[in-house]
């Protein structure tokens, strides 16, 4: 009876693991020439210093419109000890992943203003505008090249322009990978960073662009429930959410 009971406890144990080895998240930024650690889940959040929202599991977010999809978490869960990043407008910014399994997939990143601290703010309650997003690079949907295997090749790694256009202020910075490589069962993936954004810009996306997270997906959208092996010589997805912001 012990040795089942501590065999069982093993096994649990084992699976958790094997969750947390399956998945992974953003885990630092490179900011210009600057390196920033995101926040470590699976940690206690007290004394974790960072410039990126908490958040608390690898697995996946498998609903288009889960209350935490903004950034990983609740919208409201502030979290603690937070920390921005001061950029100007224009520079690189490359997300790391500390690891990716799953090559099949968009790659999306969207921005909001926070309209005063991001620190204080409910992220499900923000603006969100795209920035850039990729998806299928070449090929066919189960078999093509995907933005998410590029990431994957490029040291799990994603690197983006902070728009040169856009008015200073605090935002965040939200990195989204949605994995579809299970049939009609999508995965998100959502990070997001604290930023202060300086320059002379003067650009902010007109409404057409903004869209509340969750609120920009659902699953009637044709690339979010999407079962890519029974449309095995279709050669076009369709990214979810709005169009990317051009800028000015
Ligand atoms: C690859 O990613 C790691 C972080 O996961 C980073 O420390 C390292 O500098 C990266 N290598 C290159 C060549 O960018
Ligand atoms: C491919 O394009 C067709 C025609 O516009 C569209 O109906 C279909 O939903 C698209 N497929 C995907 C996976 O986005
Ligand atoms: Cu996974």
């Amino acid at each position: 009876m012990f040795r089942l009971t501590s065999l069982s406890a093993s096994i649990v144990a084992l699976t958790q693991i094997a969750n947390v080895a399956g998945h992974g998240g953003v885990l630092l930024y490179e900011i210009g020439s600057t390196w920033y650690n995101g926040f470590v889940p699976y940690n206690t959040p007290v004394g974790q210093s960072t410039i990126q929202r908490e958040w608390d599991s690898y697995n996946p977010i498998t609903d288009p419109t889960d209350a935490q999809l903004s950034c990983n978490i609740d919208g409201a869960n502030l979290g603690s000890g937070q920390l921005s990043a001061t950029v100007a407008a224009g520079t690189q910014v490359t997300a790391f992943w500390n690891q990716w399994p799953h090559t099949i997939g968009p790659v999306m990143v969207y921005m909001a203003s926070c309209g005063g601290s991001c620190t204080s703010a409910n992220t499900a309650d923000l603006n969100w505008f795209k920035i850039e997003q990729a998806g299928l690079i070449s090929g066919a949907l189960p078999t093509g090249t995907w933005a998410m295997g590029e990431l994957v090749a490029n040291n799990n790694s994603w690197t983006t322009n902070i728009p040169s256009s856009l008015a200073p202020g605090e935002y965040f910075i939200r990195h989204e990978l949605l994995a579809i490589h299970t049939a009609n069962q999508p995965q998100f993936y959502p990070e997001c960073a604290q930023l202060i954004v300086t320059g002379s810009g003067t650009a902010t996306p007109s409404s057409e662009y903004l869209v509340k997270l969750p609120g920009a997906y659902s699953m009637s959208d044709p690339g979010v429930n999407i079962d890519i092996y029974n449309e095995p010589t279709v050669t076009n997805y369709t990214i979810p959410g709005p169009a990317v912001w051009p800028g000015n």
